[in-house]
Formats: structure tokens, C-alpha cells, sequence
């Protein structure tokens, strides 16, 4: 049996914990938390691709199946409403029958109208967790995602389980699997959606099924940072190739980027520093350091690449107090990881949400909060070639600094970002992704 199975019951509790402090401390019974429902395309009979609710898929590992019902208090055993409805259009999930399945009461739902009589009647003292107002409003619920609830389990959820990490570890192979095969596609020159396919029958998930949508660029397409076109033509000479792209385990995610060149040269010395510059940053991590302090070093370390590489004729200090190294690094260093790529609970100081947004300097950082033994986190530092934004710098007097001839000699190469996934331990970390050779 896998590792996952033997930790879920302790991942139970720990929920079953949480939920009694979030609702004593807000002096109510109990969460109704809906899986969601489908969501009808306009003018259409088709609904979108489903996505559940994260909150539900924190309880049970059930991502695809809508209208079902979680009923918790953290004392009793958790209620799970499962939606089984008489469909001969499409395939009805069979009644559960997994590790986790005796842990809950479990309702079947044919209809899923028909919700209210499974759920408690008097609902005054329950909170709906959810995404569809409309339903709870006429289920009769009062208390709807109640916010102190939500930063409570937000902040919280930072701190992963056992089983949470076990997940994630999987989550981490199957990406692997998934970028080994594409870096094999790449080399044999071919299109980014030929390697985007690579990537999909080596990880055997569908593109509904991806945590979110591969980034697969090839060439200048690499300094897109979240590029998605796919051109399905191969380009005449494959240069570089960025993919960051990830996997679901039990509804766990991965978040891994990597970038390769075919040619020696500045660019590949570039590739090799980032790499580096990653692997410095996660041995920076450790409980107690504050998240933006890695953010900050981050740009510390393109300074110093920025000059050493003469691509900005200054130190590296002046390089960092002209702000010059956030036109080639424009995002943020990395983000919680979890039941969501980008996890929750990255902006906020307490479980009460006290707010500790990103400095102003540095608006698309998504987590500042101070690092802690549980936390997951992913650590992608990247170097861009930014059109854009260098006619920004350009029209600047510090464009006196910049050798516009070597920005012009790596323009063909796009961008380079390089992300692992870091489990913080007391005592150490764990690199998940590199662990995976990788
Ligand atoms: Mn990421």
C-alpha cells in the first residue's frame, strides 16, 4: 500500500482539529462545503471543464464529480453527500469504495435538487463553503464563506499534512515523468504542441486533468511568461525550450519549470546560473526566514548576474538600487503549492487575516508570509529577454548602462525560469523535484 493510504486517517483529524477551533472560535455548528456544479456554456447545451471547490477536495480525494456535499463539525464523524445521478448521457461514478471511504457517512444523491433534505435544518449556525451563493441563498443558509472561517482554513492549509506531502511527492513523479519526456520531444525538434502532447501521455493526465495550462515555448515564445498559444508548427531551429508544467495527485499539485538551449554559449551559461541561483535560494529556506527576504535576495542574485554576464555595465549594487534587475525578473520568486498551484494563505500574517500584501516594489510577489516547518513552496527565479519592457528601460537614462548588443544577440532565446518544489522540514528540506533526478 502506498505511503498516501497509511496517512490519511492522521490527515483527517487534523482537519477534524481544524474545523473545531475555526467553529468554535466563531461560535457556529458546522460547514456545509459543496464540491461545486457544472457550469453551462452561454448559448450552448455543453458545461465547462469542472472545477472543484478546494476546500471539498482538502476532505476527500473526489476532483471530478459535482453537486456533492461535505457536513463537518469536527467532533463527529464527516457526513459526505455523493452525487450518483441516473444519467445514460454520461459515465455515473460508482458508489465510493476507496482508503477513504470509511471514514465518512456516505448519502447517495440521484437527484441533485433534492440536496436540502440530507442537509441540517436548521441552518442558522452552519456556514455554506462554496463557490454558488445563488444555492445557498435558497437553501436557506445565512452564513456564506464567512470570512474569518476562510482566513482561518487559508492560513492553516499552508501547514501540510503527512499525507498532504505524500501526495505531493506523487504529484512531483508523475510531472517528472511527464518533463523527461518532453525534453526528449524538444530535442528531436519537435512543435510545442507535439511536446505538449509528450507531456501528456507520459504523466497520462488530459489537458482538464493539468493543474493548470502547460507553459510549452519554444524559441523567443520562452519569454513569455505565461505563454499557452502552442504554435503547432515545428520553428525551422529549436534554440531554447522553457516548460513549466505540472501534475494532480488526489487532487495535489506540482509546479515544475525547467529551460534547455541546443547551443553552447551565453545563453547556456545563463541556463546554468539560474539553475544555480534556484538551488541558493532554496538553501536559504528555512523556518523563520521571511519569504520575502528570499524574494529580495533573488534580485540581489540577478544584480550580480547582470554584471558579471556585462550585460549592465554597473555593480551589482547600483544594478539593484536602479531597480534595473526587475525588467529582466518581473515576478515574483514562488508561491505555496498545494491543493491549488498557487495555494492560499500566502498574503496574510495570522489565521485571522491580518493582510501582509507584497511591498509595493515588488506587486506580483504571492506569498509574504514567514517561512514555516509544513510549508510547501516552489522557488522559479527567472531571467527574461522582455521587449516590453526594455523599451521601458530604454527610455530611461540608466539605458546608457545596458549593452543593447548582447540583449540583442540573446533575444533569439526568450527567457529562462527554473522552479523546484520545496518541502520546509525542521531540520532541513526537501527538494521533491530534484530528488526525482530532474
Ligand atoms: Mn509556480
Amino acid at each position: 500500500m502506498s505511503d498516501y493510504v497509511h496517512l490519511y486517517a492522521q490527515h483527517l483529524q487534523e482537519l477534524q482539529k481544524r474545523t473545531r477551533e475555526a467553529l468554535e472560535r466563531e461560535g457556529i455548528d458546522g460547514l456545509v462545503i459543496h464540491s461545486g456544479q457544472a457550469k453551462r456554456k452561454f448559448l450552448d447545451d455543453m458545461d465547462y471543464a469542472f472545477s472543484v471547490n478546494p476546500q471539498f477536495k482538502a476532505w476527500v480525494p473526489i476532483i471530478d464529480n459535482p453537486n456533492c456535499w461535505l457536513i463537518v463539525n469536527g467532533v463527529d464523524k464527516p457526513k459526505l453527500i455523493f452525487y450518483r445521478p441516473k444519467d445514460f448521457w454520461h459515465k455515473v461514478p460508482p458508489e465510493p469504495n476507496a482508503f477513504w471511504t470509511q471514514y465518512f457517512d456516505i448519502t447517495l444523491l440521484t437527484n441533485a435538487r433534492a440536496v436540502e433534505k440530507h442537509l441540517p435544518f436548521d441552518k442558522a449556525k452552519y456556514a455554506y463553503i462554496g463557490e454558488y451563493l445563488e444555492v445557498a441563498q435558497a437553501l436557506g443558509f445565512e452564513l456564506v464563506n464567512p470570512d474569518r472561517v476562510m482566513h482561518y482554513l487559508h492560513y492553516h492549509r499552508t501547514f501540510k499534512t503527512d499525507y498532504e506531502l505524500a501526495c505531493m511527492r506523487e504529484a512531483n513523479k508523475i510531472a517528472a515523468a511527464g518533463h523527461i519526456a518532453a525534453k526528449s520531444a524538444f530535442e528531436q525538434g519537435l512543435s510545442e504542441f507535439d511536446i505538449h502532447l509528450a507531456y501528456c501521455c507520459a504523466t497520462r493526465l488530459g489537458d482538464n486533468e493539468l493543474p493548470y495550462g502547460s507553459i510549452v515555448a519554444l524559441n523567443e515564445n520562452s519569454a513569455i511568461l505565461h505563454y499557452t498559444a502552442l504554435e503547432k508548427e515545428a520553428p525551422s531551429q529549436s534554440r531554447t525550450f522553457l516548460i513549466d508544467a505540472g501534475a494532480h495527485f488526489h487532487g495535489y499539485a506540482a509546479d515544475i519549470t525547467r529551460t534547455y538551449t541546443t547551443q553552447q554559449g551565453q545563453f547556456a551559461d545563463l541556463i546554468s546560473a539560474v539553475d544555480k541561483i534556484t538551488l541558493d535560494l532554496i538553501d536559504m529556506i528555512k523556518p523563520g526566514v521571511d519569504y520575502v527576504d528570499i524574494h529580495l535576495a533573488t534580485h540581489q542574485k540577478i544584480a550580480e548576474l547582470l554584471q558579471y554576464s556585462g550585460i549592465v555595465n554597473l555593480h551589482a549594487a547600483d544594478i539593484l538600487e536602479k531597480g534595473i534587475t526587475s525588467t529582466f525578473f518581473p515576478h515574483g520568486v514562488g508561491h505555496h503549492l498545494g491543493l491549488q498551484v498557487h495555494d492560499m494563505g500566502g498574503l496574510i500574517d495570522d489565521d485571522r487575516g491580518t493582510p501582509k500584501p507584497a511591498p509595493d516594489a515588488h506587486p506580483f510577489l504571492r506569498n509574504t508570509r514567514k517561512i514555516d516547518a509544513r510549508h510547501v513552496l516552489t522557488i522559479e527565479p527567472g531571467f527574461y529577454i522582455i521587449d516590453s519592457l526594455l523599451a521601458d528601460l530604454k527610455a530611461t537614462p540608466d539605458s546608457k548602462y545596458i549593452n543593447w548588443d548582447s540583449i540583442d544577440a540573446l533575444r533569439p532565446f526568450g527567457g529562462i525560469r527554473i522552479e523546484d518544489d520545496v518541502i520546509v522540514h525542521a531540520d532541513r528540506n526537501e527538494n521533491m523535484t530534484r530528488n526525482l533526478g530532474i
